[in-house]
């Protein structure tokens, strides 16, 4: 069975909504971020960086939600979660899905640190840049793709939501109305109770 590596209120919600969304048997295994000794030599076998989330399958694990992501769609397409390697939706799919690692969370902390942007140099552009060009995909909707929900939107969703949550990404009207659009969804809301079970646990 997938194993996730999760801790409580962290970007591990991202692969537990994924999770939920394929709706196919996996196991949570804690790890708590927060403790002394983290990240143990242990769990850097599965995620070389120590952060969570990660993912096991067929014991072997990895980390980055993106990778995340990709691999659960792509083991499921059943569930239509991605646009298949032979969709030629699939390039800006894959541009979509890596968008939140590589450009909108790099500008978002830019920003927030108050340094100076190099737009050229910087391979996240700016904040102004790489936002504008998601607020413009985001039209018409009601997802990038159209009436298809992929990993790509779940991904965007959660860093739209994690980032306006931290007053780190302007309240957009776009980006308010697709991060709840998505939040709206069943498996949100099954990731969201598993998410206050996990917290609890001592
Ligand atoms: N690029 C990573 C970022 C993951 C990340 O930064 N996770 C934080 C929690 S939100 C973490 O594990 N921090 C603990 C640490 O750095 O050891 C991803 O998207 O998976």
């Amino acid at each position: 069975m997938m194993k996730v590596y999760h801790c409580p209120q962290t970007r591990a919600f991202t692969a537990l909504w994924m999770m939920e969304e394929v709706g196919e048997p996996y196991e949570i295994v804690r790890v708590n971020i927060r403790a002394p000794g983290h990240p143990s030599d242990a769990y850097k076998k599965i995620n070389p960086m120590g952060k969570v989330a990660g993912l096991e399958d067929g014991g072997i694990g990895f980390g980055e939600t993106a990778a995340i992501l990709l691999y659960v769609a792509d083991k499921f397409p059943q569930k239509k979660l991605a646009p298949l390697p032979t969709d030629p939706r699939r390039g800006r799919f894959l541009q979509w899905l890596m968008f939140s690692a590589t450009t909108l969370e790099p500008a978002m902390v830019e920003k927030r640190m108050g340094h100076t942007p190099n737009s050229l140099q910087s391979g996240w552009g700016d904040y102004d840049r790489a936002f504008g060009a998601l607020e413009a995909a985001l039209k018409p909707g009601p997802w990038l793709f159209g009436d298809q929900f992929t990993a790509a939107d779940l991904y965007v969703a959660s860093s739209l939501a994690f980032g306006m949550m931290f007053g780190m990404i302007d309240k957009r009207p776009a980006f308010v109305q697709f991060a709840e659009r998505a939040q709206a969804r069943p498996a949100f809301k099954r990731a969201q109770d598993i998410e206050a079970k996990e917290a609890a646990k001592p």
